[in-house]
């Protein structure tokens, strides 16, 4: 079949070398959890990993003290050698919850070397994008099953989990963005996401911090 090429290479992640070109490979989704049936990497978030960032400060050290550490997060990462014109593939598994009123979500980014745009397609579940940009300007747009977001540079980014189930989304960024953490940390977005009646709202991260 004369210019019809189908390529079905196995990614051979394990045994990559960082050094050199990746080669040509697809993976597989797996049909009902959205994780990626092979991948080089598997990162995962408990809330003790995430102190400082939700608004209850207390509340996530009362539950330390008590033993209760949660996975909020796993990220299943193929990455790639932090070269130009290379990108990067994690796929996200936010767990669904709440710290007194806010929902789950994974701590946002802004990319280390700019301009670096991401993108982000929802797999699974219902949720939201919080970003924010370096003069503090404020969005969000939805995060779920059959959507696709475009980040573009400089805008840091939060995935929130808003749904009953797992949030799944598979994000594609250049290998050498690299992840600047101690902003938002710093700062934190200026809004947070919380039940409200039912249902998600934002409202300012000022009127909860504690
Ligand atoms: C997406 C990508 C990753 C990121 C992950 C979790 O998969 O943006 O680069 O690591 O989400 O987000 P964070 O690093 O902000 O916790
Ligand atoms: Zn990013």
């Amino acid at each position: 079949m004369q210019g019809n090429v189908i390529f079905n290479v196995d990614a051979k992640l394990s045994t990559m070398n960082m050094s050199k070109l990746p080669k040509l490979f697809q993976v597989e989704l797996d049909r009902r959890t959205g994780i990626p049936r092979r991948y080089k990497r598997k990162l995962v978030r408990r809330l003790s990993d995430l102190r400082g960032f939700f608004s209850d400060n207390k509340m996530v050290g009362q539950m330390l003290e008590r033993g209760k550490n949660p996975i909020i997060y796993e990220v299943y990462e193929i990455p790639q050698a932090p070269s130009e014109g290379l990108f990067s593939l994690a796929c996200t598994v936010l767990r669904p919850g709440k710290i007194g009123r806010e929902y789950y979500f994974t701590k946002g980014h802004f990319h280390a070397k700019e301009p670096a745009s991401e993108v982000y397609v929802g797999l699974k579940g219902r949720g939201m994008l919080l970003l924010q940009n370096r003069e503090g300007k404020i969005a969000h747009l939805p995060l779920e099953a059959g959507n696709v977001v475009y980040v573009p540079p400089q805008w840091a980014h939060r995935a929130i989990n808003t749904g009953r189930g797992k949030l799944v989304f598979l994000a594609v960024y250049p290998s050498s963005a690299g992840h600047d953490y101690g902003s938002i940390k710093k700062s934190g977005f200026a809004k947070l996401v919380v039940e409200r009646g039912g249902k998600p709202a934002l409202i300012s991260s000022r009127s909860l911090k504690r």
